[in-house]
Order: structure tokens, then C-alpha cells, then sequence
């Protein structure tokens, strides 16, 4: 049977409309989910919108609209962008289900169950865009000498009855973890960066507040909603069935893949694996916390006036340019910026010029001097043998040993030096000189690189996956093998190769005056 791979992404704040940080780490996840699949795994992916806490209930308020109407109001742009991004999850989530408050209320029962709960009296720093408790000693100075959290987000001094949880005793346990599973966090920056959190002593947890009512009632104690944090989490246990013992629970849990962002690496590397100990249930094997993504270097934010509509850079440029642009110009795991200019550069100098030139040169080439069909009678020769090499180790071993470790940049990379190796080939073989002078070795290169195209097409549908498949499809290589066991398994030289209806894969982009 297929070896199960669960990736979520956070659940993310629907109190405005989707942010390109958001498309960012959806099409990451997409991206992985997709590659896993070619790889034969049984995916399930995971994503959603995280609706209850101050956040939510503050600007509910500002719009004078309940949270409720907020949520159902901005979820629905979640659910469109990603649809449009094509983004290929089984599950969207949404904190606001029946479910989701029977699964928070199953965890929060069983780490009573534990020992680990007990009610006492909050007094601290909060910060309600962070939805975070700080330490005095974590704070920073403001410009106005006023509070602000290391994120740079205004604190507020709390003081209520809260619930705590026993965040105290688990010091030990996670630190064994993170020793005896080194992966369990990456980037190793943000490894190192919860080590010393946790080295440095870990204080109990309030995981309930009692000044509002937005939220998951805690069992028993009806005055109290419990944090937002605490219910958050468990989404990736309720999207599984949590709390009944269902077949995807058995199946997918614990999850592959935590994928999230820098911001909130503690809280799904710290307080996620000490909730999940004192429940009992099993751990996820990777915590990835990925940069942050600017425009133009900056930080987009409304009194910035820099914001971007995800759906209208899909819509200027094309969901694969875009997605195949964040994946390939930003190392993975460090922050990266993105600008109009960069993505029309990088979308014309690999898409256009390189690949989509390649694909269009060989397959309009088939189609206008040989029928759409040809078969090498000619016996192959070496450099169509390395060449044919080259791009099965870049398409079936390089990229994918990068995409296995989210080194996504570094694939891309490889696979586009293959490209590269081909266009260069078709410049060397010139098929058009050879139709006059031996029309027969021809048909041999024009196998080679039907065989490399098939390769590197394959290889590359998890970033581009609506150009890859009207390129698979236009190379005739039919669905059931479009897979990395296919790619692998298929001889390196291809004897007939046919082509139907090509069609120019990517335009060449041109920046309007006012971008
Ligand atoms: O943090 N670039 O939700 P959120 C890249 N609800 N990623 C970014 C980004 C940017 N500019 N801005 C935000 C929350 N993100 C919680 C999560 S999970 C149980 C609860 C990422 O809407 C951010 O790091 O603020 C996070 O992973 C995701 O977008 C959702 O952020």
C-alpha cells in the first residue's frame, strides 16, 4: 500500500482578504503535495481559515458585523484564491465547525485527564495581532518609548482568570525530542532558534480567557473560551476525525508535514508537541517554518499602501509563472522579495526563452515537417545518449532529491541546466539543416528530445501543473505515466515519439507602463 504523507499549512486569520503571504505557503504546500504524489505517496493535504480569537472579534467589531459574518465573509476569498492558485487540497478547514469544537474540547479533556490543567490568574503582555503571550524580557521599545512585541506589534498589559496549562513540565521531554529527531524542526535556523527558547526555561501556558466569548467553551467551565491557539492547532487533528478513531486518523496522523511560516515556528515546535504529549497521541515528524516574502524588500501593509491582491498577480502574469516564480527566485526557508519586474524577467528568460521555446521548437517542428509522428530508424549516438543522461539524472534524481528536503530553488535549478543542455543540443543537431542533408539522423534527434521533453515535463508538474499537463498531453505521454516511477523506468531513448495540436506554453510577458 502507498506510504501515507499528511501536509498541512497553517490555518490562516480570515480578518481581511488573502495576502500574497498566504498564496506564498499554499502553493509551497501545493507544490510538496503534488510531488508526493508523483511519487506514488498517499497524500492527504490540508488547509484552512483559523476563526476564532481578539483578532477576528476586534475587527468584527470595527465592520460592525458579528465574527461570525467576518469569517463566512472572508473565508470565502480563502477558498476562491486557492482555487484559483489550483491548489490541490482534500480538506478545508474551518475553526468554526461543530467538529472542529468537538475535537478542541477531546484535547482539552484529555490533558486534564493528564494532570496538566489547573486554573489560576493571568497577569502578562498580550498581543492581540500576534494572538501571543510575551515575557517582559521578550519585549522591545517602540518609537514612542511605548511596548511592542519582538514582532513589532503593540502588547497590552492582561490581567484575568485563566486556565493554565503545565507547559513547565515538558521542558525535558522536547528537548529529548529535538535531540533524538534532528528534523523535527527546519530550517536548522529556526531549530537553533527553539533550543534556546526552550533551554532557557519554559513558564507555564494560560491556554483560556475569560473576557470573551469568541471561541471554543472550555468543557465544564463555560466562562471560559479557550485560546485561540489551543483550538487552532488541533485542526490537523480534526480534518482526520479527531476525536472518533477513524480510518484517516489510523491512516495520516501523525502528520508528515507541518508547513508554516517563521512567525509561528514556537508555537507549533513547542507548545503543538506538549499538548499532543499530554494527550497521548503521536507527534509530527517535521515542523517547516518558511520566510517571509516582500515587496520590493518591504514588508506589504495597508499604511504602506503596498498591498497586493494574490489574484490579480495571478491573473497579470498567469497561476504558473506565478507559482513557478515564488518557487524558483526565493530560497526556501529564507525570506525572499518579489516585484513585477522580477517575475516578468525570470517568466521570460526559463519560460518562455528556454523551456516553453524548447517545447514549441521541437513538437510545431513534428507536427509541420513529419505528420506529427516520427520514428528513429538511425542507430543513436553518443551525444544523444548524454544527453539523454544528463536530463534523467537533472528530472528523476536531482529535482527530486532537493524537493524532498523543500530546497525547491535548487531543483528548478537543476532542471533548468538540463533545458539549457537541450536547447543547446537543438542549436548543435539543427534538425532543420538535417530534414535536406539526413533526414534520418533527424528522426533520431527529434526522439532525443521527445524522450528529454516527456523527462523534464514530468519532473516539473508539481510547480506548473496546468502548462505541464497541456504539455504532456501534447507529447501524447498518456495520464497513468506521468509519475517519477515512470519517468525512471522508461527507457532513456525514445524510438517513435508523436505530438497533437501543440500549442505556445508560455507567452513572453511585458510589464504595462503603470506596474
Ligand atoms: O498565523 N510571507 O495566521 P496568519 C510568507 N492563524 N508567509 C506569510 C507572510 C508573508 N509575508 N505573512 C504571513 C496565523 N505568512 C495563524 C496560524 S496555524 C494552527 C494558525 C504566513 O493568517 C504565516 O507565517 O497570520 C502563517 O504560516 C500563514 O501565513 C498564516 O498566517
Amino acid at each position: 500500500m502507498a506510504e501515507p504523507y499528511y501536509i498541512t499549512t497553517a490555518i490562516h486569520y480570515p480578518n481581511g482578504k488573502p495576502h500574497i503571504g498566504h498564496a506564498y505557503e499554499t502553493i509551497a504546500a501545493d507544490v510538496m503535495a503534488r510531488y508526493q504524489r508523483l511519487q506514488g505517496r498517499d497524500v492527504r493535504f490540508q488547509t484552512g481559515t483559523d476563526e476564532h480569537g481578539l483578532k477576528m472579534l476586534q475587527k468584527a467589531r470595527e465592520m460592525n458585523i458579528s465574527a461570525q459574518e467576518l469569517s463566512d465573509q472572508m473565508t470565502g476569498h480563502f477558498k476562491d484564491l486557492f482555487d484559483h492558485l489550483d491548489i490541490s487540497y482534500d480538506r478545508f478547514i474551518r475553526t468554526t465547525e461543530d467538529v472542529h469544537h468537538r475535537a478542541s474540547e477531546a484535547i482539552w479533556q484529555a490533558m486534564m485527564a493528564n494532570g496538566d490543567l489547573y486554573k489560576g490568574r493571568y497577569e502578562g503582555w498580550y498581543s492581540v495581532r500576534d494572538e501571543a503571550f510575551y515575557e517582559a524580557a521578550e519585549l522591545i521599545e517602540g518609537e514612542k518609548g511605548e511596548k511592542l512585541s519582538p514582532h513589532n506589534t503593540p502588547v497590552e498589559w492582561t490581567v484575568e482568570e485563566s486556565w493554565f496549562f503545565k507547559l513547565s513540565r515538558y521542558q525535558e521531554p522536547l528537548l529529548a525530542l529535538y535531540k533524538s529527531e534532528p528534523r523535527f524542526i527546519q530550517p536548522e535556523a529556526r531549530r537553533n532558534e527553539v533550543l534556546r527558547f526552550v533551554e532557557g526555561g519554559l513558564r507555564d501556558l494560560s491556554i483560556s480567557r475569560s473576557s470573551l466569548d469568541w471561541g471554543v467553551k472550555v468543557p465544564g467551565d463555560e466562562g471560559h473560551v479557550m485560546y485561540v491557539w489551543v483550538d487552532a492547532l488541533t485542526n490537523y487533528l480534526t480534518g482526520l476525525g479527531f476525536p472518533e478513531q477513524t480510518e484517516h486518523m489510523a491512516r495520516y496522523w501523525p502528520a508528515a508535514m507541518h508547513l508554516i511560516g517563521k512567525d509561528i515556528v514556537r508555537f507549533h515546535a513547542v507548545y503543538w508537541p506538549a499538548f499532543l504529549m499530554s494527550a497521548g497521541l503521536a507527534l509530527p515528524k517535521q515542523v517547516f517554518g518558511h520566510g517571509f516574502l516582500l515587496n520590493r524588500g518591504q514588508k506589504e501593509s495597508k499604511s504602506l499602501g503596498n498591498v497586493t491582491d494574490p489574484v490579480a498577480l495571478a491573473e497579470q502574469f498567469g497561476v504558473d509563472v506565478l507559482r513557478y516564480f515564488l518557487m524558483r527566485e526565493i530560497v526556501f526557508g529564507q525570506d525572499g522579495s518579489y516585484s513585477p519586474e522580477a517575475i516578468v524577467t525570470r517568466a521570460n528568460a526559463e519560460l518562455a526563452n528556454s523551456f516553453g521555446n524548447l517545447v514549441q521548437r521541437v513538437t510545431s517542428f513534428i507536427q509541420k515537417n513529419c505528420d506529427g509522428a516520427v520514428t528513429a530508424a538511425a542507430p543513436p549516438l553518443q551525444n544523444d545518449r548524454d544527453l539523454a543522461t544528463r536530463v534523467r539524472v537533472a528530472a528523476g534524481g536531482e529535482l527530486p532529491r532537493c524537493f524532498d528536503k523543500l530546497a525547491f530553488s535548487n531543483g528548478i535549478e537543476a532542471w533548468m541546466q538540463a533545458v539549457f543542455a537541450c536547447n543547446q543540443y537543438v542549436d548543435d543537431q539543427a534538425p532543420w539543416a538535417l530534414r535536406k542533408t539526413d533526414p534520418e539522423r533527424m528522426k533520431r534527434v527529434l526522439t532525443t528530445l521527445c524522450g528529454c521533453l516527456r523527462d523534464l515535463t514530468i519532473a516539473i508538474q508539481p510547480v506548473i501543473p496546468r502548462s505541464a499537463a497541456a504539455i504532456l498531453d501534447s507529447l501524447c505521454v498518456p495520464a497513468h505515466s506521468r509519475t517519477f516511477a515512470a519517468l525512471n523506468s522508461a527507457p532513456l531513448l525514445m524510438e517513435m515519439a508523436e505530438v497533437s495540436d501543440p500549442k505556445p506554453a508560455f507567452p513572453r510577458l511585458q510589464l504595462a507602463e503603470n506596474t
